[in-house]
């Protein structure tokens, strides 16, 4: 059975964005499909965060989904946050068209991103390599434009 989520992104500013995740199965990658607007032209770090908590905006999702305890690096890496996606690109058009395949993420299991929320990112993810601590832990991708909750879909 093909599981479906999808995540709906808002904050305080102008970015908006829709994200729908689609998994044939338990043990096949995740893929994301969608687009936030809103951006300035560029890469922005795009991560899935630990807290389905919006409370206190998107600062309330806390660091980085991150089961294995593992340091911060980029989506190909072995060792990496199960949230690390690395970053979107947006045009001219201020537009990032998201499509992505990712073998770490879950919509199943005690591991699921589901009821965890997206954040897309002021700054470009370093993917780790920034040669500093911050870098292993967030990329140095600067403050949180927008984010939602990952919820179930039909
Ligand atoms: C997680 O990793 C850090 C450093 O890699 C270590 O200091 C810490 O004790 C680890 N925490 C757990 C819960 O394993
Ligand atoms: C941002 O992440 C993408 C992969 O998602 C990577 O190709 C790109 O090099 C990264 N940018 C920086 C500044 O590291
Ligand atoms: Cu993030
Ligand atoms: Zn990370």
């Amino acid at each position: 059975m093909v599981l479906k989520a999808v995540c709906v992104l808002k904050g305080a500013g102008e970015t908006t964005g829709t994200v729908y995740f689609e998994q044939e199965n338990d043990a096949s990658p995740v893929k994301l499909k969608g687009e936030i607007k809103g951006l300035e032209p560029g890469e922005h770090g795009f991560h899935v965060h630990a807290f389905g908590d919006n409370t206190n905006g998107c600062i309330s999702a806390g660091p980085h989904f991150n089961p294995h305890n593992k340091s911060h690096a980029g989506p190909t890496d072995v060792d990496r946050h199960v949230g690390d996606l690395g970053n979107v690109t947006a045009g001219s058009d201020n537009i990032a068209k998201i499509d992505i395949t990712d073998k770490m993420l879950t919509l199943t299991g005690p591991l699921s991103i589901i009821g965890r929320t997206m954040v897309i990112h002021e700054k470009a993810d370093d993917l780790g390599k920034g040669g500093n601590d911050e870098s292993l832990k967030t990329g140095n991708a600067g403050g949180r434009l927008a984010c939602g909750v990952i919820g179930i879909t039909q």
